[in-house]
């Protein structure tokens, strides 16, 4: 049995509507990020990193989203989430790893600016970036990555981009971000081909 650590709205989304679409047996926890609860000892002595999501399996916890996504797909096989052949496996890979290196990270400067300044004028100019950068990142997924079907499952792979980069955060961004009508950028735009993916 495997226990699922998540927080509401977060990027732990993905992995959650994996787990449900794979018939996977598991336990899922709520650690409230809002509330504090990823900083807790008893959290932190699970993740030190003190993220979600977390992902307790038989053989040891494992950490970071396109980790976790990858193994779900690895463990089910038969879901065929993850592409045939090395060049579309590398490309699946790829978008995993925009999301999860650029575009969350991107996000994190509106409210985590504290990890990489101090200044009170840097925090405001990192926030500042943050529609543009997230319009950029909207922009490259919408042009530059395979939305195709097959590509992290069927009919689309609308868990990844949507949760591995925060639906809560595209969402406060959506009126800056650019049209983007292949990108599925929103939980309830998403609802009807992933039907867990629900707000
Ligand atoms: N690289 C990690 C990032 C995980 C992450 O930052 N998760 C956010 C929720 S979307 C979190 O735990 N935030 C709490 C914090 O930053 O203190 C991954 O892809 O799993």
């Amino acid at each position: 049995m495997l226990t699922f650590y998540f927080s509401k709205g977060s990027s732990a989304l993905a992995a959650h509507i994996l787990l449900i679409e794979t018939g996977t047996a598991f336990t899922a926890t709520e650690i409230s990020i809002p509330n504090g609860d990823h900083r807790n000892t008893a959290f932190l002595r699970r993740n030190p990193k003190g993220r979600i999501p977390v992902l307790d399996t038989p053989d040891g916890l494992l950490t970071e989203n396109p980790a976790i996504l990858e193994y779900i797909a690895a463990t089910h096989p038969e879901a065929g989430l993850l592409p045939k052949g090395p060049y579309p496996q590398a490309r699946a890979r790829a978008l995993c790893a925009y999301l999860c290196a650029t575009a969350h990270v991107a996000f994190a400067h509106l409210h985590r600016g504290a990890r990489w300044a101090s200044k009170e004028a840097s925090l405001d100019d990192m926030r500042a970036r943050v529609p543009d950068n997230l319009a950029d990142c909207a922009a490259h997924l919408e042009t530059d990555l395979p939305f195709s079907p097959g590509l992290w499952g069927p009919p689309l792979p609308s868990a990844i981009p949507i949760s591995s980069s925060s639906p809560a955060g595209w969402k406060a961004q959506a009126s800056t971000l650019p049209p983007t009508p292949n990108l599925p950028n929103t939980a309830p735009q998403c609802a009807h081909v992933r039907p867990c993916n629900r707000p």
